[in-house]
């Protein structure tokens, strides 16, 4: 009775572990119009920061104001004292404005680099004007038409769904940059880029990644219920 109550026990305790959902807390959202904060969370923009608006109209989730460089200067965006945790997950919008020539257009090739802590995470290109690609390392084309500035398209690219911007981080500061160049890189109000609507989103560890005290009083109930059952099967096995 004793080391069935015990392999029990143990096949509980490792369900209770198996299903247990990690907690998230977003610790920092802006659509340029409004941002907000998790509690703590201090958030710094450095370099180019100035924004476009484009109004009520929504191009691909592109919607309101959002940041604007022109420039081949980064701009960072600085999270610290974040929340202990064991992994962020970083979603934004981005915008290629203009007469983006790609690797291998008229005058290329254009960049956008995005840096995850200072290492260079990604570097993107677009083929609005010339040239043979586009490269948005895995997010997704949602808008295309020249909403802003001269006739070239500007293009709207959704990065929620990158894989690489979900990793494993458990330092207090994050920081997220963003710089153009390239040797075709033309700029100013050839191209340009734009971020909106970024969301950082934090994994919290588990409390010493054992169960909280009040999971262990409902499994020591379950234990006592699941040996008071066996009990009285057993009563009634010699009773027969
Ligand atoms: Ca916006
Ligand atoms: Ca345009
Ligand atoms: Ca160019």
């Amino acid at each position: 009775m004793r080391k069935l109550a015990t392999a029990m026990a143990a096949a509980l305790l490792t369900a209770t572990a198996g299903s247990a959902v990690a907690a998230t807390a977003v610790v920092y959202q802006n659509d340029f119009n409004t941002s907000s904060m998790g509690s703590g969370v201090v958030a710094t923009i450095t370099g180019p920061s100035g924004a476009f608006d484009v109004g009520g109209a929504d191009y691909g989730g592109l919607t309101g104001r959002f940041l604007q460089n022109g420039s081949t200067d980064l701009t960072i965006f600085t999270l610290s004292n974040l929340p202990a945790h064991t992994s962020l997950d970083v979603d934004f919008t981005l915008v290629f404005l203009d007469s983006w020539d790609s690797i291998d257009g008229g005058l290329a090739p254009d960049y956008l680099e995005i840096y995850l802590d200072g290492a260079l995470f990604a570097k993107l290109t677009a083929n609005n004007a010339s040239g043979s690609t586009n490269d948005f390392a895995g997010g997704a084309q949602t808008h295309l038409s020249n909403f802003i500035y001269s006739g070239w398209n500007d293009r709207v690219v959704d990065m929620s769904g990158v894989g690489g911007l979900s990793f494993a981080h458990t330092a207090s500061t994050f920081t997220l940059g963003f710089r153009a160049g390239g040797a075709g890189w033309q700029g100013g109000a050839d191209e340009s880029w734009g971020v909106d609507n970024l969301k950082v989103t934090a994994t919290l560890p588990m409390a010493g990644g054992v169960p909280e005290p009040s999971t262990w009083a409902l499994l020591i109930l379950g234990f006592g219920a699941a040996g008071a059952m066996m009990r009285r099967r057993g009563a009634r096995a010699a009773a027969a």
